[in-house]
């Protein structure tokens, strides 16, 4: 039998662990069977997640190398991936950006479709195939979508969003003041972490032979951030530039 990985890019957001995890749920479902693995460290607001409803963390894989196949949420970047999974391995994409590397993989049936999270397009999976999903995969992706959207604020939320949430709430039931909790929870970013959230999370791109990089910080408290620290934030760009 063929070795199976359902994973992310390297230092996942909630979004793709969550949508790993929940993936792997809808696979074992139809008959397929997956590990879950993540590679680097989980963002801090996956982990808030995790430990609030003491769900076991997914286990930390280096590579590719003991698997035959590659499922791959949340990302069609080789730069995510790239050193830690063969391209030729994967099987399959499922991500939510517009722009992608998704013809890097020659051999994966990809799906992006641009909606607020990778988590809504596997809830959808879930809605569509009638499948029942587990409170868990519910209570871990409604989070991812309310992480990526912002709470349905963000210009990236669409109506496809919303409607799975309302769906997957009725099943997860997070408390009213959930969302709260779960920005705080990203927003702590003392000491190292504004450097390591920087730079840990950059999407670089090549276009026109122009090199650039993306950082974000998604923070309630982004003008206190920028008044105490821009110096610093300036010099972790420059950094990152050089
Ligand atoms: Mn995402």
């Amino acid at each position: 039998m063929k070795k199976l990985l359902i994973t992310s890019y390297v230092n996942p957001d909630i979004d793709g662990v969550a949508g790993a995890i929940a993936y792997s749920e809808f696979l074992e479902k139809n008959g397929v069977v997956g590990t879950v693995g993540v590679m680097g460290e989980i963002h801090d607001e996956a982990k808030y997640v995790l430990d609030l409803f003491c769900f076991e963390y997914p286990p930390i894989i280096i590579n590719s190398k003991n698997f035959d196949e590659v499922v791959l949420i949340d990302t069609s970047d080789l730069n995510g991936v790239e050193g830690n999974i063969e391209v030729e391995k994967v099987i399959e994409i499922i991500d939510h950006r517009k722009i992608h590397e998704a013809d890097k993989f020659p051999n994966a049936k990809i799906q992006i479709e641009l909606v607020g999270s990778a988590a809504t397009l596997i809830a959808e999976k879930f809605i569509k195939n009638n499948i029942e999903i587990s409170k868990k995969s519910a209570t871990l992706i409604l989070s991812a979508i309310i992480s990526n959207t912002f709470n349905f604020k963000g210009g990236v939320t669409t109506d496809r969003d919303r409607t799975v949430a309302e769906y997957l709430n009725g099943i997860a039931r997070l408390p009213d003041d959930f969302w709260k909790k779960l920005f705080e929870a990203k927003s702590d970013l003392s000491g190292e972490k504004l450097f390591n959230r920087i730079t840990g999370d950059l999407a670089s791109y090549s276009i026109c032979n122009k090199k650039f990089s993306i950082a974000q910080l998604e923070i309630i408290g982004a003008k206190k951030l920028v008044k105490e620290r821009s110096n610093e934030i300036i010099e972790i760009l420059n950094k990152t530039k050089n």
